[in-house]
């Protein structure tokens, strides 16, 4: 299986790839963490989002995170996701519905990703949250077909189901909002 070196290697790539290949495309990456350097950006507030690379097809994001930032409980949009683990340990719990009923969301699996996991995820298999658990910042490079633009979120303080627009923190290495101080490596 040959290797993919580097990380424009990776994005010239995946225009040629169909879904079914992601996995095998994820299990050849030997692409050292410089690579990420240009895309890589972290908040104070939030974890952030960072594009690499979009098509109609996919979106290449890589998402920083400060030592014990989650994300909320989440679905997919209907799209597939792939998390590859880059940098740091993330817990990955994921929940699902007693009886088909949304007001009965339980958890029903954790994970611990090392670095080099891979995990797979769509709405069929319910929702999730990942959390950096590990010491310091953290990487996730994430796949998505097709983009996804917007998804259902839990508030666990309410109890209810949301609708979020997701945004990019950074689009090919470039700030998308002035307004949101980012810190590099
Ligand atoms: N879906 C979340 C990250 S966990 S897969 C997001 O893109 O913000
Ligand atoms: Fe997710």
């Amino acid at each position: 299986m040959k290797a993919i070196n580097s990380l424009k290697e990776l994005v010239e790539t995946l225009p040629h790839c169909s879904g079914k290949e992601y996995v095998e495309i994820a299990h050849r990456m030997q692409i050292p963490l410089e690579d990420f350097e240009p895309y890589a950006h972290w908040s104070k507030e939030t974890y952030t989002r960072n594009c690499i690379s979009r098509s109609k097809d996919y979106e290449l994001l890589l998402l920083c995170w400060e030592e014990g930032m989650d994300t909320p409980i989440h679905c997919h949009g209907g799209e597939e996701c792939w998390v590859y683990a880059l940098q740091g340990t993330i817990k990955e719990e994921r929940f699902d519905f007693s009886n088909d009923k949304e007001e009965e969301i339980e958890l029903v699996q954790k994970t611990t990703m090392q670095e080099d996991s891979i995990s797979y995820m769509n709405d069929n298999m319910g929702f999730h949250k990942l959390i950096n658990v590990g010491e310091g910042r953290a990487m996730t490079l994430h796949l998505y077909m097709n983009p996804i633009d917007r998804c259902r979120i839990f508030d666990e303080e309410q109890a209810k189901f949301e609708v979020k627009e997701l945004e990019y923190h950074t689009y090919k290495g470039e700030p998308v909002n002035d307004e949101i101080a980012l810190e590099t490596m």
